[in-house]
C-alpha cells in the first residue's frame, strides 16, 4: 500500500451538523442506523463527490433525503458521486449490518467477556457505520442504543432509557475517533465532583461485578485530576456525567472518548494486595491523562493524524507535571528520563525513527510511538523552558480561546507562542519536523588570570531513515555552577543554543557567577576565582545525548553535591555505566571508588528514599548494548549480562553490612497506603532486598514472600528469588493463589520470562505460552509473554537466535486476529543493527520470512518493510 503524505492534505469536502445513531445490538448481527447531516463545506468550493469510509460493513440500505443510493461499497468505504448530491445540506441515511463477537481486531464495536465496547481511534469507526472518519470533521452526536443488557452508555450526557433502550446526546463537536459505546452487566463505583464554576458531575467507574471493590484509587485520580486541570491550567469538565468503563481486552492503555473513556482494565483495578506500588502510579498517570485529553484532545482536536503529537504530547507533559506535583518532580523526571532513553532513544537510533510530527504513514496505528507521545512531551517541555513559565501559562490560555471546538495543527500550536512572545519559532520547529536524537559535546576552557570559564558546544544531528542533512536545533542547556567545595555559585541558569556550534562564558563577579560575554568591549575583568564545576543539562532539559569526557573525580563530585536531583542521579548513573562498560569491554571489575559513593547515597537519610533506589538501580542491559554500540563496540549480549551480574555481587558485597538494617528500618508501620511516600520506602526496601538476596541465599525473600501484605512486596520478593535462580515453590504457590485472576497473573507470566535464564528463554516462552491460562487473544496476556521477550536482553538476543523464531511465530499467529497488537510487538527487532554480522541476519531473516506471508496485516507489512530498510 502506498503511504499517506502530510503534503496531500485537503480539508474535508462537506461538514456534518448533527449525527444520529441507534444501534439494535447483538453478537452476530447489529444493526447500526445512522441520520447524518451534511453540507457542503465552503473551504472546498465547487461540487465534489462525498467519499464515506468503511469497512466490514453489509449495507442493507442508504439514501440521501430519502432517495436511495444505487452506489455500491468497495473495499474501504462508499462514494456518494456528486451528481447524486444536492447544492445545500442533505441527510444520509444508512442502515448497516456487523458481526462484534467476530471482531478479534478490537478496532471498532467489538465484544469483551459478554460486553460491548468499543474503540474507535484512529479509524475504528469506519468499522461501525459509512461515514468521513478523519478527525477534522466534528459533530454533535445523539445515540440510541437498543439491548436487554442492562447497562447502556455512549458520550455526552443521558437523555432517557426505559426497559431495553437508552439515549445519548453529547452536544460538543467531536471526531468519530471519540465516539464510545459499552453495553454490559456492569456495576458503578461512583462519587460526585462540582467543578469550580459551580457544575455538579456525576462520576461513575464501570465494572464488572466482583470488580466494584477495586476501583477506590482510580476514582480518587480522577477527582484531583479534575481539580489540578482546573487549578493549573483552568481547564473545567464540561458535562453533567463522566464516565470510566474497564474493560479485559483492549489494544492500548486507554481511550478518551468523550464523556466515556474506556481503560484497559489493568489501569483501573487495583487493591493493595493485587496492584504493585509502579501499578497505582500508572493509575495515577493515567486517569490524568485520558482525563486532560478531555481539553486537549477533545475540546481542541488533530487536523489529521499527522498532528497527532499535538494532543498526545501535550497530554504526556501535563500528566507528567501532574504527577510531579501529586508525587515528586526529582524521582518522577528520572523515570521519565529513564523511559525516554530506554523507548525513545532506541527508536530514534534505529529503521523506525521518524519525526515528532510524521509527514507519511501506511498505517496510523503504528504511529502511536514514543517519539510522538514521549518525545512529543520533551519538546513542550523545552518550549515552556525557553520561554518561560509566564509566558508559557499565557500562550495555553490563547490556545484554549483561539482554537476551542477546533481541529488544529503544529503551526497552529506554535503560532500562539510566537503570538504571546513575539518570538520566532521557526528554527524550534526542526524538533517537530527532524528525526533522530542530537549529539551534544561539551568542552571547557578556563583561563587561571582571567577567570574567565567557557563552556562549547558541539551539536551533531544524525542521519534518519529519508532525512540525511538537518539544521541547528535550538537546544535549551540548563546550568549551574558549583564551587570545589561543593557550594552552588551561580544558580541554574538557561542557555540557549542556537548553533551548530556555540560557546558561553562565565565570571565570578561581585554578584556571584554570572554569563558574560566572552570577547570585545563589554568584557569586564572578572574577580579572582578557582575553576567552578559545571552542571550541564540539569532537569534534562533537552533530549540529547550529551557527550562530556568527565572524570570520575567530577562525577562523583556531582553525584555528592549536585543541587540539582536529576543531575545528582545522573552523575551516579554516568559513572555505573562507565563502569560497567570497562567490565563488558576490558574485563575490569568495580573500583572501590565507586561502590563508596554507591554505598554513601544507599545510607543518606538526608535522601528521598525512591531517588536512593533508583540510585541503586544498575543500568539495563539493552541500554549497555545501546551505549555501546554508540561508542562503536558491537555489544555482545551474554558478556553484558554476566559483567552486569559481577556489578550486582559487587554491588551486594560492598552494602552487605548495610543491608539488614536497611531492610529492617524501611517496614512501613501500619496499613498500606499507595501514597509516593510509602512507596519510595518500599523500592528502597526491595532494593536492598535484592542485593541481600545475592549475599544471604535468599532466605530473607522467601520470608518476605511469604509475609507480604501486598503486591509490592509479594512480587518484588518473589523476583529477588528468581534473580538468583530459585523461588519456584513460590511461583507455584503464586499461581494457586492467583490463577483465577488475570491481571496478577499477567505479572506470573511477566516475570518467569524477564528471569529466565539466557539458554533457557526459549524454553520458558515455549512452556509459559502453553500454559492452560495463556490467551493470545486478549492483549494483555500476549503482551506479558511475547512482550516481555525483549526485555529479557541476554535471552532474546541468544546466540542460537531461537528467541527471534519464536518472536515471529507467534507474531504470524497473532496478524490475522489483532494486527495492530502484532505490529506493535515487532519493535523487538528494530535494535537489529547493534548486533554482530549472525544476529543481524538471523533478524532480518525473520523480518524476511513475516514480509513474505501472504496476506499479512498493513501493520505489520509497514513494520516489518520499514525495519528491513
Ligand atoms: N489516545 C489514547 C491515549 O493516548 C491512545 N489511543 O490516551
Ligand atoms: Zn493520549
Amino acid at each position: 500500500p502506498s503511504p499517506i503524505r502530510l503534503n496531500d492534505y485537503q480539508p474535508p469536502t462537506h461538514l456534518i451538523d448533527q449525527v444520529a445513531l441507534t444501534f439494535r445490538l447483538d453478537p452476530q448481527a447489529t444493526r447500526v442506523l445512522s441520520e447524518i447531516r451534511f453540507r457542503p463545506n465552503s473551504a472546498r468550493p465547487g461540487r465534489h463527490d462525498l467519499r464515506l469510509d468503511g469497512e466490514n460493513l453489509t449495507l442493507i440500505v442508504a439514501a440521501v433525503d430519502g432517495h436511495p443510493v444505487t452506489a455500491t461499497p468497495d473495499a474501504t468505504g462508499l462514494t456518494l458521486p456528486a451528481a447524486m448530491l444536492p447544492d445545500g445540506p442533505f441527510t444520509f441515511t444508512a442502515e448497516v449490518e456487523i458481526a462484534p463477537a467476530a471482531n478479534t481486531a478490537l478496532e471498532g464495536l467489538y465484544m469483551s467477556n459478554g460486553m460491548y465496547c468499543t474503540q474507535c481511534e484512529a479509524e475504528g469507526f469506519r468499522k461501525i457505520t459509512f461515514y468521513p472518519d478523519r478527525p477534522d470533521v466534528m459533530a454533535p452526536f445523539r445515540v440510541r442504543i437498543e439491548s436487554d443488557l442492562p447497562v447502556l452508555l455512549s458520550n455526552g450526557n443521558p437523555l432517557g432509557q426505559g426497559e431495553g433502550w437508552a439515549e445519548w446526546h453529547d452536544p460538543w463537536p467531536k471526531p468519530a475517533y471519540l465516539f464510545a459505546l459499552v453495553a454490559g452487566d456492569l456495576l458503578a463505583h461512583s462519587a460526585a465532583f462540582t467543578t469550580a464554576s459551580g457544575r455538579a458531575v456525576a462520576l461513575n467507574i464501570w465494572v464488572r461485578h466482583g470488580d466494584e471493590g477495586r476501583c477506590a484509587y482510580a476514582m480518587d485520580s480522577l477527582i484531583r485530576s479534575m481539580r489540578w486541570d482546573e487549578t493549573a491550567y483552568g481547564r473545567e469538565y464540561d458535562l453533567d456525567v463522566f464516565n470510566i468503563v474497564a474493560v479485559d481486552d483492549f489494544n492500548m492503555g486507554a481511550m478518551e472518548n468523550k464523556g466515556l473513556n474506556i481503560f484497559n482494565s489493568k489501569y483501573v483495578l487495583a487493591l493493595p494486595e493485587t496492584a504493585t506500588d509502579d501499578d497505582f502510579g500508572r493509575i495515577e498517570a493515567i486517569i490524568a491523562h485520558e482525563y486532560f485529553h478531555n481539553w486537549t484532545g477533545n475540546r481542541i482536536t488533530c487536523r489529521d493524524w499527522f498532528q497527532l503529537c499535538l494532543k498526545e504530547g501535550l497530554t504526556v507533559f501535563r500528566d507528567q507535571q501532574f504527577t510531579g506535583d501529586m508525587r515528586s518532580h526529582a524521582v518522577k523526571r528520572i523515570e521519565d528520563v529513564l523511559t525516554l532513553r530506554a523507548r525513545q532513544f532506541r527508536e530514534d537510533g534505529g529503521p523506525l525513527a521518524h519525526p515528532v510530527r510524521p509527514d507519511r504513514y501506511v498505517e496510523i496505528n503504528n504511529f502511536y510511538t514514543a517519539t510522538v507521545y514521549e518525545k512529543g512531551a520533551e519538546v513542550i517541555g523545552m518550549l515552556k523552558r525557553l520561554v518561560g513559565d509566564a509566558d508559557y501559562a499565557r500562550a495555553l490560555d490563547l490556545y484554549f480561546t483561539r482554537h476551542d471546538g477546533e481541529a488544529a495543527t503544529i503551526e497552529d500550536w506554535l503560532a500562539v507562542f510566537q503570538d504571546t512572545t513575539g518570538r520566532d519559532l521557526s528554527q524550534f520547529k526542526r524538533w517537530y519536523t527532524e528525526a533522530g536524537t542530537p549529539r551534544l559535546t561539551v568542552t571547557e576552557d578556563w583561563q587561571a588570570d582571567t577567570g574567565l570559564f567557557t563552556l562549547t558546544f558541539a551539536q551533531h544531528n544524525p542521519p534518519t531513515p529519508g532525512q540525511p542533512e538537518k539544521g541547528a536545533k535550538v537546544i535549551p542547556i540548563a546550568l549551574g555552577l558549583l564551587n570545589p567545595n561543593g557550594d552552588e555559585v551561580m544558580p541554574t541558569t538557561m542557555l540557549a543554543m542556537t548553533a551548530m556550534t556555540q560557546s558561553f562564558a562565565f565570571q565570578s563577579t561581585a554578584d556571584g557567577w554570572q554569563q558574560v560575554v566572552a570577547e570585545g568591549p563589554d568584557r569586564v575583568p572578572g574577580a579572582v576565582s578557582t575553576r567552578p564545576i559545571a552542571s550541564i543539562l540539569r532537569g534534562f532539559s533537552a533530549p540529547v545525548l550529551l557527550e562530556r569526557d568527565t572524570s570520575p573525580e567530577e562525577r562523583a563530585f556531582l553525584l555528592a553535591h549536585d543541587t540539582d536531583p536529576f543531575n545528582k542521579w545522573e552523575a551516579g548513573r554516568a559513572l555505573a555505566k562507565d563502569v560497567l562498560a570497562r567490565m563488558i569491554t576490558a574485563g575490569a571489575t568495580p573500583g572501590p571508588d565507586w561502590l563508596d559513593a554507591l554505598a554513601r547515597v544507599a545510607v543518606d537519610d538526608s535522601l528521598d528514599p525512591a531517588f536512593r533506589a533508583l540510585a541503586l538501580r544498575l543500568p539495563g542491559e539493552d541500554d549497555m548494548a545501546q551505549t555501546l554500540h554508540a561508542a562503536g563496540h558491537v555489544p555482545d549480549p551474554a558478556r553484558i549480562h554476566a559483567a552486569r551480574r559481577a556489578m550486582g555481587d559487587a554491588v551486594a558485597r560492598r552494602l552487605a553490612p548495610h543491608l539488614p538494617g536497611l531492610f529492617d528500618a524501611l517496614a512501613e508501620p501500619g496499613p498500606f497506603t499507595p501514597e509516593a511516600r510509602a512507596a519510595g520506602r518500599r523500592a528502597l526496601r526491595l532494593a536492598a532486598l535484592g542485593y541481600l538476596s545475592r549475599v544471604d541465599g535468599g532466605a530473607r525473600a522467601e520470608a518476605a514472600f511469604r509475609q507480604a501484605d501486598n503486591m509490592t512486596e509479594e512480587v518484588g520478593a518473589l523476583a529477588c528469588l528468581l534473580d538468583i535462580g530459585r523461588g519456584q515453590a513460590e511461583l507455584a504457590a503464586f499461581e494457586s493463589r492467583w490463577g483465577a485472576d488475570r491481571l496478577v497473573m499477567d505479572k506470573w507470566f511477566t516475570l518467569q520470562l524477564l528471569h529466565a535464564a539466557p539458554e533457557a528463554t526459549a524454553q520458558a516462552v515455549e512452556r509459559l505460552t502453553a500454559h492452560p491460562a495463556f490467551d493470545m487473544k486478549n492483549p494483555n496476556r500476549f503482551r506479558a509473554v511475547i512482550g516481555a521477550l525483549p526485555g529479557n536482553h541476554a535471552g532474546f538476543h541468544h546466540a542460537s537466535g531461537d528467541c527471534y523464531r519464536l518472536l515471529a511465530d507467534w507474531l504470524l499467529k497473532l496478524d490475522p486476529l489483532n494486527p495492530q497488537t502484532a505490529a506493535r510487538m515487532s519493535t523487538a527487532f528494530d535494535s537489529w543493527s547493534r548486533y554482530d554480522a549472525d544476529r543481524q541476519g538471523m533478524i532480518r531473516d525473520q523480518l524476511r520470512r513475516i514480509l513474505a506471508v501472504p496476506g499479512l496485516s498493513r501493520d505489520l507489512g509497514e513494520m516489518a518493510g520499514r525495519m528491513l530498510g
